[in-house]
């Protein structure tokens, strides 16, 4: 494992979830795609060789519960899911390299390979347990069949994950008040022959591992508890017909749990593309297992030899509610097949819809169908999901907020930008002028690609995307700076180097905006008249002379005027309401399955809490002396769970207050950022640490309050 920086000499691969084949994708969804692919791009920017992977999740009850409601069988059903999915990722330009799915032969042998693995290695055992039995439908019930009380946290669980609450994956017989979600009647308990995969063999390499783990801290964080607690073994068979056969002997009644053969799909779609490319162009070997310690290799020897090994690097681009899955389960699962193990793991927040969760059942979503049939470039969602906040945080979509962004950072920065310089330049010299790059604009892009390595170093695609906005940002003010317009008849020579260097700065803006903007890149990279495509150029190609002729650009983003907006909100309205209404009407048993099918990777609709009725007077709240701060340090506290030490400057001093923000929040982006601190709460102690204030946040996700102007530390907030 080198971790050196990126690029290193390895191979990549570049993973995104695997979607359940059995619904229809909204923007939400597209989230984790669209940072996978501008993922792999901007590694490859950088000059890193990389797959990126990934393919459609067709086996498990989320298949075979939908599927047994259309009346259809569960292969009929993913399939046809799996073809939409197919079709609709490149229409938001997600272009991978392989898009298989866990039916296909490749996973399937591949999955039985690593089975039979574990097996030869005695990591699998025999054990008989309590499973749920729907006495009236008389059949097992497993994971989504039934649904209760989560053990951990008390929410409403589904049969394998606490999806509403913290979101931990249940063992089968761990759910409390078990209910049958096919007749709703009280699930039962029959034994029943097991197999599991004994997680604890791989406690000390886990704990190796988490510390060598790369990406969102929210990955490195939050399975620490897992790791370092009791690791409860992992049952790796279900009473299904629909799955991989378990591949051991007499025991063909049992197929494999669906977290075992997904997982794998990683590494079959990446063989499937080696197999279509020729291992000379990628080697999925390479990337996945040469130099890993083997299988059944002694622990302690074993984090030495990783330290080490020359191995491939892999990222995991992932909903942060399948963390454990990736940061336990599918490590262990590598690891006791002799695989190469996760370089990084870069778990995302949710998307909201207006401040509330999706929900598809009652139609309140933006589907990724009607976004495009609207006409919008995929290019704009794109930008939106990605460079909205930091990659853990919750985003909230709105129209009003998506058209703010695009017309204001894509139409007033980065499309002004471009435009006025290419028509300045082709109608004065049909294209770049003869001249050089002044050092001011050399030494400015020079600091904008290295900004952009750090950021892809940092799993930031935030920073990323934001290296190319600001130096268009540099463009528009050098431009008005400099007034061309002016020079072109007294200092023609002058007025050359302007343009000459506007136009170098527009092939930078190309090149390091092509990861999140790949259509719009190439359509500029095309208006500068440059050979090949903006793909195929790295970070390199920035500097390089801008020689091309061109004449007048289009303009590259187009304004969403309020009125858009307003229909646009309209239509969204009229459709909540439509929904609204045949709930209330239908069965709702069928309304809550339906969204039990679709928001695998979404948050469930927030409850808003009533407000309570007892008034405080103006002067009870004067009483609190709130005032803006803004973070200088935010570091985990070793051992808690969930609080982080910050460093807050707030104005007359720096406060160190303690917030329970650590899983929330990528704790490295913090600093930098305004909050609002209640000043005058007395001191606390948590964990040892001193709390000389609190910091104020919306909701549990800890939406950290911040000032919408400019307001400097130390403002009374009144
Ligand atoms: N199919 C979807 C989810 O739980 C699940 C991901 C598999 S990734 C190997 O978000
Ligand atoms: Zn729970």
């Amino acid at each position: 494992m080198s971790h050196e920086d990126f690029p290193t000499e390895e191979p990549a691969v570049v993973t995104c979830g695997l979607p359940y084949a059995n619904g229809e994708l909204h923007i939400g969804h597209l989230r984790t795609y669209v940072s996978g692919d501008a993922y792999a791009r901007a590694l490859e920017k950088l000059g890193q060789q990389t797959a990126f992977v990934s393919g459609s999740d067709m086996h498990g009850t989320p298949v075979a519960v939908n599927a047994e409601k259309e009346g259809v069988t569960p292969e009929e059903f993913a399939l046809r899911h799996h073809e939409k999915y197919e079709e609709t990722f490149p229409k938001f330009n997600v272009e991978f390299d392989n898009y298989g799915h866990t039916h296909d032969e490749t996973n399937t042998e591949l999955t039985q390979e690593f089975v039979r693995s574990w097996i030869a290695n005695d990591h699998v055992f025999e054990k008989e347990i309590q499973v749920a039995w729907d006495p009236e439908a008389d059949q097992p019930l497993p994971d989504r069949y039934v649904e209760g009380t989560c053990p951990y946290c008390g929410a409403k669980a589904r049969g394998d994950e606490c999806d509403e609450g913290c979101q931990r994956h249940l063992e089968p017989g761990e759910i409390e008040d078990p209910r049958s979600t096919l007749t709703g009647n009280p699930a039962e308990y029959r034994a029943r022959e097991h197999e599991f995969l004994r997680l604890s063999d791989f406690q000390d390499y886990l704990k190796g591992f988490i510390d060598r783990l790369e990406g969102t801290s929210n990955a490195r964080n939050q399975p620490r508890e897992w790791i370092e607690g009791e690791l409860q073994d992992l049952c790796i068979t279900r009473d299904m017909d629909w799955g991989i056969d378990y591949p051991g002997e007499g025991k063909e009644d049992l197929v494999l749990y669906v977290w075992v053969d997904a997982p794998i799909e990683y590494v079959s779609s990446t063989k499937q593309y080696s197999e279509r490319v020729g291992t000379d162009t990628f080697d999925w070997e390479a990337a996945w297992k040469d130099g890993a310690p083997e299988a059944g290799a002694d622990d302690e020897a074993d984090t030495e030899a990783w330290a080490d090994a020359d191995t491939g690097e892999i990222v995991h681009i992932i909903g942060r509610d399948i963390i454990q899955h990736h940061t336990v389960f599918w490590p262990s699962m590598l690891r006791g097949a002799g695989y190469n193990e996760p370089r990084a793991v870069m778990a995302s927040g949710f998307v909201n819809l207006d401040g509330k969760a999706f929900s598809t059942s009652r139609n309140r979503a933006v589907w990724a169908d009607d976004y495009l049939d609207e006409g919008f470039d995929p290019d704009l969602v794109r930008y939106y999901l990605t460079t909205t906040g930091g990659f853990q945080q919750d985003v909230d979509f709105s129209w009003e907020k998506f058209q703010e962004r695009v017309n204001g950072e894509l139409v007033g920065t980065l499309g002004n930008f471009v435009y006025r310089s290419l028509l300045f330049a082709a109608r004065n010299y049909d294209g770049a002028p003869e001249a050089e790059t002044s050092e001011e604009v050399e030494e400015r892009i020079e600091e904008a690609i290295e900004e952009f390595e750090a950021a892809v170093n940092d799993y930031s695609l935030k920073e990323a995307g934001d290296t190319a906005i600001s130096l268009a940002g540099f463009g528009n003010e050098y431009i008005q700076r400099n007034e061309p317009w002016n020079l072109v008849g007294e200092e023609p020579e002058q007025a050359e180097q302007v343009i000459y260097d506007c136009v170098q700065l527009a092939k930078a803006v190309a090149v390091l905006s092509a990861p999140i903007l790949p259509g719009t890149a190439q359509t500029l990279w095309e208006q500068l008249g440059e050979d090949g495509t903006v793909d195929d150029a790295g970070l390199d190609a920035c500097l390089e002379s801008p020689n091309g002729e061109f004449d007048e650009p289009d303009e590259l983003f187009e304004k969403i005027e309020d009125e858009r907006v307003e229909e646009l909100n309209a239509k969204l309205q009229e459709r909540i309401e439509a929904a609204t209404e045949s709930d209330d009407q239908a069965d709702t048993d069928e309304a809550d399955a339906d969204e039990a099918e679709s928001e695998d990777i979404m948050s469930e609709d927030a409850d808003i809490e009533p407000i309570t009725d007892d008034r405080i007077s103006f002067e009870e709240f004067q009483d609190l002396d709130i005032r803006v701060g803004e973070i200088e340090v935010a570091e985990p506290i070793e051992g808690a769970d969930d609080l982080a030490r910050l460093e807050v400057n707030i104005g007359t001093e720096t406060r160190q207050i303690v917030a329970g923000i650590k899983q929330l929040h990528d704790l490295d982006a913090l600093p930098g950022t305004k909050a609002i601190i209640v000043a005058n709460l007395e001191k606390a102690e948590l964990f040892g640490v001193e709390s000389n204030g609190m910091l104020l946040a919306a909701g549990d996700e800890a939406d950290i309050l911040t000032t919408h102007g400019d307001s400097v530390p130390g403002t009374k907030v009144q």
